[in-house]
């Protein structure tokens, strides 16, 4: 058949014909949908046959393409049809499957999760302080200046006010004498404590601080604890009894301990407190080549000291009537030191492989 007008013909009659038939065979959705596809889509034969129309006298090429359009309104609608057609299908036959179980058991062992290492050292640390009669308290992360740095007697020049050195945080609204920043410490709320409390108290504060480092030992987000113990006639030796107490009940009973002079703005005389090596305290002969302890034999565990009366007297309590001791050690470094985590990041990336071995 040479003449292009007798071939669109047939062909347009061939397709109304055809495509109920093709719809019908279609048994899911995506099937109808290639089906369609092939008779209407860019490439089908619809648009195939409406090319050559091109070529044709004017006035058959006019009466064709009518003839065309209505086919594909009809072919249309058989499409819609038949996809209702199959949707109900679907349905019916959801409606009559058996019914599912939401009762059963799944089928795959669904993994327990645990608390966080950092959360078990932490709130560990916080049971023993809690067994020797500390309370537990709780405060901001974001929190005033003179909470943070000004009731600790922390000099305005000190290298840790610095803007590089803290995340300061826009008050609105608020003048320069009303700063806020991240907590560089939990100090903050042993400043609170001691700002509306009056001793005997002994209280103990852990949680999240922010400081502007970031390297293989240090996160810009790290976890303190800090307590203090305020009395009449609180001693040095009072702090080395509870503070050697504490060592060994985290480290074991045997643990050898001692104090070394030290120097934090907030206490005097300042000292910290060091545990024997729990890598090679044995001395099986592996301490010089010790890489935790650096073959010292000693590892630093926290910062402690006689709270400065400039503190009491910021806070509002008596300093010629009180004196207490205090302590801050990072949560991170007992960890690490606890497991042999050589970077602080694995802490905080949260990687399932990492956190299943606690
Ligand atoms: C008040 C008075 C005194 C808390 C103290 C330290 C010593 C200390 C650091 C150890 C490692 C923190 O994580 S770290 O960087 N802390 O060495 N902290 S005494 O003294 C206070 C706190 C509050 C009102």
């Amino acid at each position: 058949m040479s003449d292009p007008g007798a071939q669109i013909v047939a062909g347009l009659a061939s397709l109304g014909q055809r495509h109920r038939e093709e719809f019908k065979q279609a048994s899911t959705e995506q099937e109808l949908r290639a089906a369609k596809a092939r008779l209407l889509g860019k490439k089908g034969e619809l648009t195939g046959m409406l090319k050559q129309m091109g070529a044709l006298p004017p006035d058959l090429r006019r009466e064709l393409g009518e003839r065309a359009n209505g086919l594909k309104r009809e072919v249309e609608a058989h499409f819609e049809a038949r996809l209702a057609e199959l949707a109900l299908a679907l349905r019916q036959a959801d409606l009559v499957a058996p019914p599912v179980d939401l009762t059963l058991p799944g089928r795959l062992p669904v993994a327990r999760g645990h608390r966080h290492p950092l959360s078990q050292v932490c709130d560990e640390i916080l049971e023993i302080f809690g067994e020797l009669g500390f309370q537990t308290a709780w405060g901001p992360e974001v929190e005033f200046e003179s909470n943070n740095f000004t009731k600790l007697a922390f000099p305005p020049d000190h290298p840790a006010t610095d803007m590089q050195d803290s995340f300061w945080v826009d008050v609105r609204g608020a003048g320069p004498d009303l700063r806020a920043l991240l907590r560089t410490h939990t100090s903050n709320v042993q400043a609170r404590e001691m700002s509306h409390r009056q001793p005997p108290m002994a209280i103990v504060s852990g949680g999240r601080v922010y400081r502007r480092d970031d390297d293989v030992t240090h996160s810009p987000m790290f976890h303190q604890v800090e307590g203090f113990l305020v009395d009449e006639r609180v001693s040095f030796a009072q702090l080395k009894g509870v503070l050697t107490e504490f060592a060994r009940r985290l480290y074991g009973t045997e643990t050898p301990v001692r104090f070394r002079p030290s120097y934090f703005p907030f206490v005097e005389p300042g000292a910290e407190l060091d545990v024997g090596c729990v890598f090679c305290r044995l001395d099986d002969g592996s301490r010089e080549s010790c890489r935790v302890c650096k073959g010292t034999g000693w590892l630093e565990i926290l910062g402690c000291g006689m709270i400065h009366p400039r503190v009491f007297d910021a806070c509002g309590i008596d300093s010629e009537a009180f004196t207490g001791f205090a302590f801050g050690l990072g949560v991170e470094r007992v960890a690490m030191l606890r497991y042999g985590i050589p970077d602080i990041r694995l802490l905080f990336e949260n990687d399932p492989r990492f956190l299943g071995q606690f």
